[in-house]
């Protein structure tokens, strides 16, 4: 895969030569150029935002910059041969950044990424690229950051990890929090590793045990636990079909029950701890 990212912090992506990221650098399985988007403002101060038109505070980053960087890196990336551009918007008023647009993006050999400080991108800038490929606006949570390089390092992360070869071990994703499939959209319960005993706190028997089935039911009860306790709207959201018998008995023990549409909410007569 490869990653353009124009900005103008390119220091702020460093952390894209760390770690998982990284590691898929140097392995060769992502290709990830970092570009100034001040090399494309042509006045002695690289000036590369201007006051909003209908007036208010803040400022808006221009077109002529962003359209000339845009133009330039599609030359370039085609050039080199990369094909078929995604461009990945990051803006607190775009869509949700969920697992689900993580393994679409992961499935796309080039990404084009366009984080803006100030009040955000002039809207013809999005308008002008998405005649020509894919356009995306993420947010990645509702909070609202100075600009968007955070998210950028927010996503890459989550969509290398999903390439082929980067995580040693296919399995470590299929059990991801928020994994498409049966398990899905439960968060993931405790886990523990050595030594058995620390200040007194010991390791759940079952883990102990070797005995497969009954741990991966003690996990998927944990998960709803946790689920229940951090994330109740997913277990609301969820498919019920998804559900088995000792689910349905997990469930009931923490206070759920299902409705006349068959999903889960919580049982009004359960005591609240
Ligand atoms: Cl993608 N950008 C900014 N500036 N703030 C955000 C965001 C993105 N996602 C959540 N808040």
């Amino acid at each position: 895969m490869r990653i353009d990212v124009v900005t103008i912090f390119p220091e702020y992506l460093e952390p894209l030569n760390v770690s998982l990221v990284g590691k898929a650098r140097a392995a060769g399985r992502l290709d990830v150029r970092v570009h100034d988007l001040r090399g494309w403002a042509h006045d002695r101060h690289n000036t590369v935002d201007d006051t909003p038109y209908g007036g208010g505070p803040g400022m808006v980053m221009m077109t002529g910059p962003w359209g000339e960087a845009l133009d330039q890196t599609l030359a370039d990336g085609y050039e080199a041969g990369a094909r078929q551009p995604v461009l990945v918007v990051p803006t607190p008023s775009g869509r949700p950044f969920t697992q689900a647009v993580a393994a679409e993006l992961s499935a796309r050999p080039w990404l084009i990424f366009t984080p803006a400080r100030y009040e955000g991108i002039d809207t013809r800038v999005t308008a002008e690229y998405a005649t020509r490929m894919p356009v995306h606006e993420v947010s990645i949570g509702d909070y609202v950051l100075a600009g968007g390089e955070a998210a950028v390092l927010v996503i890459t992360e989550a969509v290398a990890r999903l390439l082929p070869g980067v995580l040693g071990n296919a399995q470590s994703h299929a059990d991801d929090s928020f994994a498409p499939g049966p398990m899905a959209s439960l968060l993931e319960g405790p886990v523990y590793t050595k030594p058995p005993a620390w200040r007194g706190r010991g390791i759940p028997d079952v883990l102990l045990s070797g005995h497969h089935g009954k741990i991966a039911r003690w996990r998927r009860d944990e998960a709803f636990r946790r689920t229940v306790e951090h994330r109740p709207d997913l277990i609301e959201q969820a498919d019920p079909a998804a559900f088995d018998k000792k689910d349905r008995e997990m469930l009931s023990i923490l206070g759920w029950q299902a409705g006349p549409d068959g999903r889960f909410g919580r049982n009004p007569d359960a005591m609240e701890e």
